[in-house]
């Protein structure tokens, strides 16, 4: 039986179309849609995992990526816990773009949230081959130049993702709320009482 519990609010952003929503649902629902249905400001799903005897619950805010919906976003942003930051390794313009806006995104969070996890995903990687981003060091969307730049802007991790075939989607979510679990009961073990 659990004793305790945890909830962490955690954002998910990234340039429009890029995958958060499917990426979510993959994890939480394991369904997948083809069809393309932007979210409108924002959304929020709930998740609990127990995690060694503690009830963790994730609430994830899914915000809308097109640009737009800018005015919500400090009320988006506020009293969050972790932050998902999502691009596409699609080779389009739009793949393009969300990876060189990564930053911009990183500073929106820094800007509103100051200091707090951050884990990035690069999504769509079904549409890639993985193999070029396993050997050629020489793409920025290598995985040797991935996991470089996301130690260096401060990441936690870096994940290859497929909300399409489940790829990686697991283990990079996984991976966050293991960190979080942690994170609080080392505050909480050294909580004064
Ligand atoms: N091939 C492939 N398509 C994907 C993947 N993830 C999402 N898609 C498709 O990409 C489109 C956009 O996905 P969404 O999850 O709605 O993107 P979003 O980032 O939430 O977009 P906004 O809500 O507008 O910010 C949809 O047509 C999805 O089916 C993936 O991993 N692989
Ligand atoms: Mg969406």
């Amino acid at each position: 039986m659990t004793n305790s519990s945890y909830s962490f609010k955690v954002i998910v952003i990234g340039d429009g179309a890029v995958g958060k929503t499917s990426l979510i649902k993959r994890f939480v629902h394991d369904t997948f849609n083809k069809e393309y249905i932007n979210t409108l400001g924002s959304e929020i799903t709930k998740y609990s995992e127990i995690v060694e005897d503690v009830n963790v619950n994730l609430i994830f805010w899914d915000l809308a990526g097109q640009s737009g919906f800018s005015r919500i976003r400090e009320n988006f942003f506020k009293g969050s816990n972790a932050a998902i930051v999502v691009f596409s390794h699609e080779e389009t313009d739009l793949g393009e773009q969300s990876f060189r806006n990564m930053l911009k995104w990183l500073q929106d969070v820094y800007e509103h949230c100051g200091r707090i996890p951050l884990i990035l995903f690069g999504n769509k990687v079904d549409l890639v081959d993985e193999n070029e981003l396993t050997d050629n060091k020489d793409l920025p969307q290598s995985d040797r130049n991935l996991n470089k730049l996301a130690k260096d802007m401060g990441f936690l991790a870096y994940f290859k993702t497929s909300a399409l075939t489940g790829s990686g989607v697991q283990h990079a979510f996984k991976t966050l709320i293991k960190e979080l679990y942690f994170n609080q009961r080392r505050l909480e073990e050294h909580k004064v009482t």
